[in-house]
């Protein structure tokens, strides 16, 4: 499972855009990554995005869905708190952007998590 972070402050959604691997660098996405064994999906969405960008997050609500990536993997969505930090990219990825409802659309997405920011959009 790979766990992804709707992540909002101030009525903003946050969008990263990846750097790696060559196939995925350019586009964007909800920041997040793969659950490791004896994780609880909350519990990895929170260390991702402290190693990712460097800031301390609660999770909120599991954002309803489940959105196939391929080579076996799925794609969970939680809504995330900023609880402290500033958002840098530290890796994977080279810009972030918050974006308003309205901005949702005017960043270059990877295809599968469209239906996810649309979804997450709802809780903003
Ligand atoms: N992934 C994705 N959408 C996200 C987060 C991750 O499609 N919002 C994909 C990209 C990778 C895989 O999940 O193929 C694992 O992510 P990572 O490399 O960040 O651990």
């Amino acid at each position: 499972m790979v766990v992804a972070g709707a992540v909002y402050d101030r009525g903003r959604l946050l969008a990263a855009r990846r750097s790696a691997p060559p196939e995925l660098a350019g586009r964007w996405e909800l920041p997040g990554g793969k659950v490791e064994p004896g994780e609880t999906p909350p519990e990895a969405l929170v260390r991702e995005l402290r190693e990712e960008l460097g800031i301390e997050t609660e999770p909120g609500e599991r954002v309803p869905g489940a959105w196939p990536l391929g080579r076996g993997h799925v794609l969970h969505v939680w809504t995330a708190r900023v609880l402290s930090g500033e958002p840098r990219p530290l890796q994977d990825h080279d810009e972030l952007r918050w974006l308003t409802r309205a901005e949702w659309d005017t960043v270059d997405w990877l295809e599968q998590d469209v239906p996810a920011v649309v979804e997450a959009l709802r809780y903003l």
